[in-house]
């Protein structure tokens, strides 16, 4: 039995460091793939419980110890520096109200302060490019030295951003990406592939492999949601395993609760044979979530959300709606952003693929191509959320 556990333990521990190193672009240090491994073996008090189920969220498909290296970072306390001094550096999300902006917010601030900089973190009222615009141009008044923005638009901010870029100020974006004439790198959560395979795997499963499926997004022009719903769409235009799979209607919540609620009401009217919902959008799914779960619906939901938001509604039975789902760790993905920012307004990287730099505690990145022309940093692959794991992680973001 000891022996079985041990093995078990050794088993996890290798797969989460073969996954550290392949399922991210970035070449995440072996210190810290060995440093994630030992968290999830120590954080838990049972530790077999947690190399079992690391070895179950391991096995499915997209499903990646992303989480679990980017818990050992988020646990770390963030090394003191002064790379930031004297500057100032702003982030902008895509909108006010929204905790998964905040978290980002967060890990970006604690970075950027750490390294005695000045943070700037603008929300704009609603989630459009006009909004986001305004934010730039002020941005560029108050000469800051860099902007990390998660755009509304991939194009619309384009002007704005080139004119930042002309007065020096370096530009990233984060989370949703501008194209790449407006940008000098873009830090990806997970590999938008990655996203729509766990995705489709998810609706795929949850729905017995056939009948009706609804998309709950985000914004319309939101560049994160649509690729991935784009990649959603070419795997089942090209793989013969979802061919008994249909896609009823991208709905568009706009990233507000409100909106978001009355949008999955008009699919459930709409569409009596629904059988899933899949939100990839945190604020999607919170409010879908609530509507399913308070009508008794026999529709289920998969997507990407907080753990935080989504504890209560995530179980295998009837009286949950959410069996499972997906998402990265906001709060690194805000710390990567300010690394990288600290990094190209220190001129220690350009924004070109091969470019690489240290991001403190969470280790060595490589930019690589973004297959758009410009270069991308992935923070790691999707993490797995359900019943076994969703106590361990709600406290966390
Ligand atoms: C929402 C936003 C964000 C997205 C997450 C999954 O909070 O639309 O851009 O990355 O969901």
């Amino acid at each position: 039995m000891k022996k079985k556990t041990v093995s078990v333990l050794l088993a996890a521990a290798m797969v989460v460091s073969m996954l550290a190193g392949c399922g991210s672009a970035a070449s995440t240090t072996a210190s810290s793939s060995q440093a994630a491994a030992s968290t999830v073996a120590a954080s838990s008090a049972a530790a077999s419980t947690a190399a079992a189920s690391t070895a179950a969220v391991a096995s499915t498909a997209a499903a990646s110890t992303a989480a679990s290296s980017a818990a050992a970072a988020t646990e770390a306390s963030i090394p003191k520096g002064t790379d930031a001094k004297g500057k100032t550096y702003a982030i902008v999300v895509k909108s006010a109200g929204n905790p998964y902006n905040e978290k980002m917010e967060e890990g970006f601030k604690e970075v950027i302060e750490a390294n005695g900089g000045t943070c700037i973190a603008k929300e704009p009222d609603s989630a459009t490019a006009d909004a986001q615009v305004s934010v730039i141009q002020s941005l560029i008044s108050q000469k800051v030295n860099s902007i990390s923005i998660a755009a509304n638009d991939e194009n619309a901010l384009q002007s704005a951003l080139t004119a930042a870029m002309k007065a020096g100020i370096k530009v990233d974006c984060m989370d949703s990406k501008v194209n790449s004439k407006s940008r000098e790198t873009f830090i990806n959560q997970a590999g938008n592939q990655e996203v729509a395979q766990a995705l489709m795997d998810a609706v795929y499963d949850i729905s017995g492999g056939s009948g009706q499926f609804a998309i709950l997004s985000a914004t319309s022009q939101a560049t994160n949601q649509n690729a991935w719903i784009a990649a959603m769409k070419s795997l089942m235009s090209s793989n013969s395993k979802y061919k008994s799979l249909e896609l009823t209607e991208v709905a568009y919540g706009d990233d507000e609760p409100q909106k978001s609620t009355d949008q999955t009401q008009a699919l459930l009217s709409k569409y009596p044979n629904l059988k899933v919902i899949c939100a990839p959008t945190t604020v999607g799914i919170s409010s879908a979530a609530k509507v399913l779960q308070d009508q008794k619906s026999k529709v289920k939901l998969t997507g990407l959300g907080l753990p935080s938001e989504m504890a209560e509604y995530i179980g295998s039975d009837a009286t949950h709606s959410c069996p499972y789902m997906f998402l990265w760790n906001p709060v690194d993905l805000g710390k990567l952003a300010a690394y990288t920012s600290m990094a190209l307004v220190n001129d220690k990287i350009k924004g070109a693929v091969n470019d690489k730099f240290t991001a403190g505690a969470m280790g060595d990145y490589t930019l690589t191509d973004a297959g758009d022309g410009g270069s991308q940093i992935i923070l790691g692959a999707p993490f797995k959320f359900d019943p076994s794991n969703i106590a361990q992680w709600k406290s966390v973001y």
